[in-house]
């Protein structure tokens, strides 16, 4: 039997991304036009410092931002390291839809939004700058994850350090059984100018096959990327696993392959089956999730996680 429409996302800042994506599903929308407009909450959101507008700039200063977009038919869209757009998840859907490619990045994928009539503006808050120059004092010239972004916030005395603030990644089931997920993030606080993160790369990031499920992740890009960790996720759910063993199988195995079991490292997996079952497991303690349906619009879990 087909559940109802579902939509699932990443942290706790999910919970007011998936009442603007219900705003749609719920009266029977796309799952596709849902996804797309839920993220775009915490990509305008300039309290949020790990996704679009407000989000901490690269080593030398600059935003720049990775998102990608997938329908459960295969088709998908894309845009990394893209500078002065507030909304790339809805420049990674024009990708998809008017163009024969799947990702443009930097200065190509500006100029395709600008083409596109996209509005740019500095997406560099005050805020987001001051955390830069503060970085910049200490003068490690090292990046660091967001995940671990928390504490270092708190000690600069910015607001925004209690929350898990990271990326956003979303999944969405409608009424018809069509899925679609969405992922956006400012990426890795203080990375070198020109790095990608997991966000844009289709099957890491973020996977969607109509027929099984979809999964996002969020957490240190580089080790989804090595693990190809949201088509992993999904592959082991056609296998049979269910999405929380899917999510648990996938951070596993990056554990597995880190020396020092990952103990300094967060990723985390959210999966969601077509059926509408959830999943979601953490290297670290602390990743949350928000789910959101006909029952309950605003419900927020704690993922289990290795430590
Ligand atoms: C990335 N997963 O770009 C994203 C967000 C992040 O620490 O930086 N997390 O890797």
């Amino acid at each position: 039997a087909r559940a109802g429409a579902r939509v699932v996302s990443t942290w706790d800042f999910g919970v007011p991304a998936n009442r603007a994506a219900w705003a749609l599903l719920g009266p029977g929308g796309k799952a596709l036009d849902a996804v797309e407009a839920g993220v775009q909450i915490p990509e305008a959101d300039r309290a949020n410092h790990s996704v679009g507008l407000g989000g901490y700039p690269d080593r030398d200063g600059h935003v720049t931002l990775d998102a990608s977009i997938m329908d459960g038919d295969g088709r998908c869209g894309a845009v990394a390291c893209i500078e002065r757009i507030v909304h790339p998840i809805r420049v990674a859907r024009r990708v998809m839809e008017v163009t024969p490619h799947v990702l443009l990045v930097g200065e190509g994928a500006l100029q395709f939004a600008r083409e596109q009539g996209f509005h740019e503006q500095d997406l560099l808050t005050p805020e987001a700058e001051k955390a830069w120059h503060a970085w910049m004092k200490e003068a490690k010239y090292r990046p660091v994850p967001n995940s671990e972004n928390r504490d270092y916030h708190q000690s600069l005395g910015l607001p925004g350090g209690k929350h898990n603030h990271d990326t956003i990644g979303m999944l969405a089931v409608d009424a018809h059984g069509h899925l679609a997920g969405a992922c956006t993030t400012s990426g890795m606080a203080w990375k070198l100018h020109g790095r990608v993160g997991d966000s844009p790369i289709i099957g890491a990031g973020l996977y969607v096959d109509g027929e099984v499920g979809g999964a996002t992740s969020t957490g240190v890009g580089e080790e989804v990327i090595r693990n190809a960790g949201s088509f992993l996720v999904v592959e082991l759910m056609r296998q049979g696993r269910s999405p929380q063993e899917a999510c648990e199988e996938a951070v596993r195995r990056i554990v597995k392959k880190r020396p020092d079991g990952a103990k300094e490292l967060q990723v985390g997996f959210l999966a969601l089956r077509r059926d509408g079952a959830v999943g979601a497991f953490a290297i670290q303690h602390g990743f949350t999730y928000a789910v959101c349906d006909a029952d309950s619009q605003d419900r927020v879990f704690g993922s289990p996680s290795v430590y």
